[in-house]
Parts: C-alpha cells; sequence; structure tokens
C-alpha cells in the first residue's frame, strides 16, 4: 500500500492568480460569509432558472443554530443546504496558508463550536433530518443527501485542522465517519449501498491520509466497490419510506443511471449520468486505488476518464451536455446553446485530474487541470467575486431567458442560487490553488502548472518558478538542491505545445523526448531551466461527429480558449465568420477586465437586409470587411448584458 503523498511548500508568485487569491480573501470569503447569515442584500436565483422562494435568504447558517439548540424553528433549502457553509469553511481554512487573518480565524473557530454543537452525540450531522425529519435518517439515500453533506463537512475539517492545528475540527470529521462506519458496510446489520450523491468516498480517502485510520480507508473502498452492484436498493428504500414522499420533490422517478448505480462502478464503460456526481467519484475512486493498489479500481477511473475527456468534454473544459439532470449524454454530443456545463462539475473534474496524476504520470491529467483552471472552473466566477455561474454555455444570448429549454443559461451571472453548490466550489479551488501545482514521488517532482511560485520540498530541495502565465511563453525554473538529493524533474509538456517548444538547461539548448506527456531532467545539482512554449494562436475545429461545432473554429492561445461578445462585436454574432486565411493578433491590454490579453482576428460580417417577412427566396450573402475581438472565456459577462460565443463561424471550414 502506497502511502499518501507529502506535499510542498508552496508559495504563489503568479501575478494572475495572486490577484484571484487576493480576491478571495479580501471580497469572496466575506461576502459568502453574509451570504450565509442572511445579511446580505442579494437576490437569490433558481439555478435552472426563475427565482427562488424565499429569494432573500440562505439560512445555511441558521440551520445550524436551530439544529445546536440556539435558535428554533425549521430547516430551510435543500437537505444538503450545510454543505454551502461546509465548503466556505474549507477555502477559509486554505486561505490561512497564504492570508492568515485573526478576524476570521475568530470566525471559523467559532463556526466549529457551532458544528460541533450541532452534531448529534454519535457523530451525526445533517440539519434537515435533526431538525424536521429524525426518523428518516439515512431512510432514503437515492436522495437524502446524508454522506454528501457529511462528506463535505470531513473534507473541510481535514483541511481546518491541517490549516490550524484546530483538533475540534478533525473530531467533528472522525466522529461523522465512525457513524457512517457504524451503519454502512458490508456486514449483515448494517446498510448495503452508499449516497445517492457520492462524495463520502473522497472525503473518507482524505481523511484516512490525516488519521491512518484503516476503518476509513476500507468503508471508501467498500463504497466504491459495491456501487451498483445491488440497483434496486434505493427502490427498496423509497417503497419502505412512501414511494413519492420525495425530500427532494420528484426525485423518486429519477434513473438508476443517473445515481451511476445502474450496473457496478468497475464495470462502468462511459461517464453517464449526473456530471458532478461522476466526477466526485472518479476523484474518490483514483485517490483509493492509488492507497490501495487496487488496479480494477484504477482500470475503472482511466475507462471514465477516457469517456470524459475525449468524447463528452466542451472546449472549455465543461462537462455536462444537458440541464435535464445536469447530465451526461451520449459520445460527441455537445450542444451549445442547451448546455450544462456546471461549475461544480469542472471543480470536481480538476480534482478527479490531481488524483490521476497521484496515480501515474501522464500529462493530459495535467492538461486537464490547466484547462478547468483556467477556463472552464474560473468563468464560474465574476471578476468582482460576487457573482456566480451555475452554467457555463459556450453559446449564450440573454433571450434565451425566454425560452424554457435555454433559460438555464444566463448571460450575468447571480448573487447567490436556491442550491448555491457552486460560489463555494470555485472558491475552495482557488484558495487551494497551491496545491495543483506539483505531484511527488520519492523519486521524482512533476511540475506540472506553469503558475509562479516558490516550493520548498523535501530535504532542501527548492524550485522557484518564475513567468508571466498566462499571457507569456517562457518559464524560468531556478533549482536548489543544498544537499544533491537524487531527484529528476518531470516537467509538463502542454498538449497545445507538444511539437513546438525549446528548453535550456544552465543556458544551453538541450533537446528531450516528450514522455507521456513530460520531459525529465535530474536535479540532482542545482540549476535553472528556461522553457519556451509554444504561444502561436490556434484555431481548433471539434471532430467531424460532433454535429454543433460543423464549419466552426474556437481560438485558444496558450492555455485560454477565447470567446466574442457583444460588449466588442456589435452585431449578432452568428452573423460574423473568419476568414478562410485570417490574420489574428495578440494584445495585452492592461486596464481591460483586470488585464487581459485580446486577439483581434479578419472577418467578414454577413450584410443584412431589413426583412419584413420571416422567409424569402434565397439570396446570396453579401460580406462586408470587419475585425473580430477575443476576450479570454474566463472573462466574459464581466461588462454590458449581450451574447457571447466560443465557436465562431469560419469560412471553408
Ligand atoms: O446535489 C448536490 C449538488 O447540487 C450537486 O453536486 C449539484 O450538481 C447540484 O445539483
Ligand atoms: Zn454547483
Amino acid at each position: 500500500m502506497s502511502t499518501s503523498i507529502h506535499q510542498p511548500d508552496v508559495k504563489i508568485t503568479s501575478e494572475f492568480w495572486q490577484q484571484y487569491r487576493q480576491l478571495i480573501v479580501k471580497e469572496v470569503l466575506p461576502y459568502q460569509w453574509s451570504v450565509m447569515n442572511d445579511e446580505a442584500d442579494v437576490k437569490i436565483t433558481d439555478e435552472k432558472g426563475g427565482t427562488n422562494p424565499d429569494s432573500k435568504n440562505s439560512h445555511a447558517i441558521a440551520n445550524l443554530k436551530i439544529a445546536a439548540g440556539q435558535a428554533t424553528g425549521h430547516h430551510f433549502g435543500f437537505p444538503f443546504q450545510d454543505t454551502d457553509v461546509y465548503k466556505w469553511l474549507e477555502a477559509a481554512a486554505y486561505s490561512f496558508n497564504y492570508h492568515p487573518d485573526n478576524n476570521l480565524k475568530k470566525i471559523t473557530d467559532n463556526l466549529i463550536d457551532l458544528i460541533a454543537s450541532a452534531q448529534d452525540d454519535d457523530g451525526y450531522l445533517v440539519t434537515f433530518f435533526q431538525i424536521d425529519a429524525p426518523k428518516r435518517k439515512f431512510k432514503r439515500l437515492q436522495q437524502s443527501h446524508e454522506l454528501y453533506t457529511m462528506g463535505h463537512y470531513i473534507e473541510a475539517g481535514v483541511a481546518y485542522y491541517q490549516a490550524t492545528g484546530n483538533q475540534k475540527a478533525l473530531t467533528i470529521a472522525t466522529k461523522m465517519a465512525d457513524c457512517i462506519d457504524h451503519h454502512f458496510g458490508a456486514e449483515e446489520t448494517k446498510l448495503h449501498a452508499a449516497d445517492g450523491h457520492p462524495e463520502i468516498e473522497l472525503a473518507l480517502a482524505k481523511l484516512f491520509d490525516v488519521t491512518n485510520e484503516k476503518r476509513y480507508l476500507n468503508l471508501a473502498h467498500y463504497f466504491l466497490v459495491n456501487r451498483g452492484v445491488n440497483p434496486e436498493f434505493y427502490d427498496h428504500q423509497l417503497k419502505a419510506d412512501g414511494w413519492d414522499n420525495d425530500i427532494i420533490p420528484g426525485m423518486h422517478g429519477v434513473t438508476h443511471r443517473y445515481f451511476q448505480v445502474d450496473q457496478p462502478l468497475l464495470t462502468q464503460a462511459d461517464a453517464k449520468g449526473h456530471a458532478v456526481r461522476v466526477v466526485y467519484l472518479c476523484t474518490g475512486m483514483a485517490h483509493v486505488a492509488r492507497l490501495t493498489g487496487d488496479q480494477e479500481l484504477f482500470a475503472a477511473c482511466k475507462r471514465l476518464w477516457n469517456s470524459i475527456v475525449h468524447k463528452r468534454m466542451y472546449v472549455t473544459g465543461g462537462i455536462g451536455s444537458t440541464n435535464i439532470g445536469e447530465a451526461f449524454t451520449y459520445d460527441y454530443d455537445l450542444p451549445n446553446e442547451t448546455m450544462y456545463a456546471e461549475t461544480c462539475a469542472s471543480v470536481g473534474m480538476t480534482f478527479f485530474a490531481q488524483q490521476m496524476l497521484q496515480n501515474e504520470a501522464n500529462g493530459e491529467y495535467g492538461d486537464i487541470i490547466e484547462k478547468e483552471l483556467f477556463n472552464g472552473a474560473l468563468s464560474g466566477m465574476s471578476l468582482d467575486g460576487k457573482h456566480f455561474f451555475y452554467v457555463n454555455p459556450l453559446t449564450a444570448d440573454p433571450q434565451f431567458q425566454e425560452n424554457p429549454s435555454k433559460s438555464h443559461i444566463m448571460s450575468r451571472r447571480q448573487d447567490w442560487f436556491g442550491c448555491a453548490c457552486c460560489p463555494s466550489n470555485i472558491a475552495r479551488l482557488i484558495s487551494s490553488i497551491d496545491q495543483y501545482i506539483y505531484t511527488t514521488t520519492n523519486a521524482t517532482i512533476l511540475s506540472h502548472q506553469f503558475i509562479a511560485n516558490q516550493a520548498t520540498f523535501d530535504q532542501g530541495i527548492e524550485i522557484k518558478q518564475t513567468n508571466n502565465f498566462p499571457w507569456e511563453n517562457t518559464i524560468h525554473y531556478d533549482i536548489t538542491n543544498p544537499q544533491h538529493i537524487s531527484k529528476k524533474l518531470g516537467i509538463r509538456i502542454p498538449g497545445w505545445s507538444a511539437t513546438t517548444f525549446t528548453l535550456k538547461v544552465n543556458g544551453q539548448p538541450q533537446t528531450l523526448l516528450v514522455k507521456n506527456g513530460f520531459i525529465y531532467l535530474s536535479i540532482t545539482e542545482s540549476l535553472t531551466i528556461d522553457l519556451t512554449l509554444d504561444f502561436h494562436i490556434h484555431e481548433l475545429q471539434a471532430n467531424d461527429a460532433v454535429a454543433e461545432d460543423a464549419g466552426k473554429v474556437a481560438l485558444q492561445r496558450g492555455p485560454l480558449v477565447y470567446c466574442i461578445e457583444q460588449a466588442d462585436n456589435l452585431q449578432n454574432l452568428w452573423h460574423y465568420q473568419l476568414l478562410s486565411d485570417d490574420q489574428t493578433t495578440y494584445r495585452f491590454q492592461p486596464d481591460l477586465l483586470n488585464g487581459i490579453g485580446t486577439l483581434s482576428a479578419t472577418a467578414v460580417v454577413r450584410k443584412t437586409t431589413s426583412q419584413a417577412v420571416l422567409y424569402q427566396n434565397y439570396q446570396p450573402t453579401v460580406w462586408q470587411p470587419t475585425t473580430l475581438t477575443f476576450i479570454p472565456y474566463y472573462a466574459w459577462a464581466n461588462r454590458t448584458d449581450g451574447q457571447m460565443r466560443v465557436w465562431i463561424n469560419k469560412a471553408n471550414a
């Protein structure tokens, strides 16, 4: 069995990410805390379009106070409302690693006390059931989110304990895990199933990492290998609890496939059902596979990885092709107007990729971390840190609000959601980004993200990485290894730069073979490395099987996928067409959208006729020359409301 991976101490120096990490501590955390305490003047939006019935309050902290006996009343919100608080707490914990803050720490210490008071003596803590349905605990696992909710606390508790040493935070987590272990497992007297929403698996693996308590790892393993073995389990429970006596209205009718229980997880070939569930499940599975050495589990991870990344992922890293069930559909079905691409799904995909990389050195996992960090996940939050996307579309139009099958695609980020899973998820990812740059084993350090930093590893090895990524393509490393420890450094050569890069070691040009997406160098002696990546503007086309993108291209420079917005391009965006031999230039604009690199492309725009009729006889199109301005996808919807597109018509494409 392999032991847990020792994380280096990483200080982020990247200007791009420092801006975001300061935003987390200055705006995001205070804002989200005030929302969860019902102190912010916000509009709460239904993530599917429309308005939440209680459009002012989250009640997430109020629910904990009621469960703790510090207030009275009923539970409000989804049965997993507590998780908003836990993910926020986890984000705050990570922020202490780079921005210690006594005032925030008082708040979070008090929050730990509140959570401890809300926890039942046996370790159970899900405020919905404690307050309003104590007799139904663990009786409706298909939709109860009980293990999902406690799993999120366990993640937060581990992070908080690691950041602050607060023992109580960890004890709450171990009591929860003990409670779950008491009720679930292979023994006759226990429940033989896991939560409808995976999460507990990855949480128990993290808890094992910090406690070394084997029961937690065994339980996580049990949940994984047992998933889908008895698909009828949920149906039996639903019948016993009252078939349509739903906690989440209508959920009893949802298919097994949605929950990834229609067949044993270990035999599932395609990513199916609810996208966030799949990637949380895979994150736990990859972590447990590494910890246990279970190759069957790892093979299942790889199958699902390939299904997602090679057949079911948007060019931005978004996943989930339909809003019905927030789900995967079928291979190459990547509609741009009715898609989902939930922020949580991109965040979860980053978790999955990180775990895969800890199993094996393959640059593709690093490529996906990068794709999500700079595109699909990052677009979930506005530049002011107070507005969030639930859905991250590739085509948007304010008019979609008038069409119920598209109204989930918003062209403005929202203050908050009735189901507010995404805001704190993106917060915890950004505040922990230092954990996504290196992966270490005894013999090798993998440097897989080009996020400028200073890192200290075991035995005094230090790596200083300087760059102006994602805007500039030169990456400089200063490596010191004072004890001459025998070590290799693997540097990821991104897929978008695979054929064109140059490398110098101590100023001398080198030619190294790329092995599974990495080049390897010995760093037993201190040295400098200069890597220059390919920052040509790539025009990407989708696989022929993607009907939606036929005749279109998407632009990418370095890790950034670009889009066009009406703020820069005034006509309806479907009227633009890139020339077959378009010339595209790049310019950094320090005063635009906190400083971004824009692209200008030679294009044509359709000369529209003022048609009085809906249809008329065909007339050849008259094209007028124009320039199309592109901005990085993550920065869209931060100016005036309007249309946005990633895939652009291309002449002769
Ligand atoms: O079910 C809990 C969370 O709510 C999911 O992870 C999100 O997709 C949203 O459905
Ligand atoms: Zn979400």
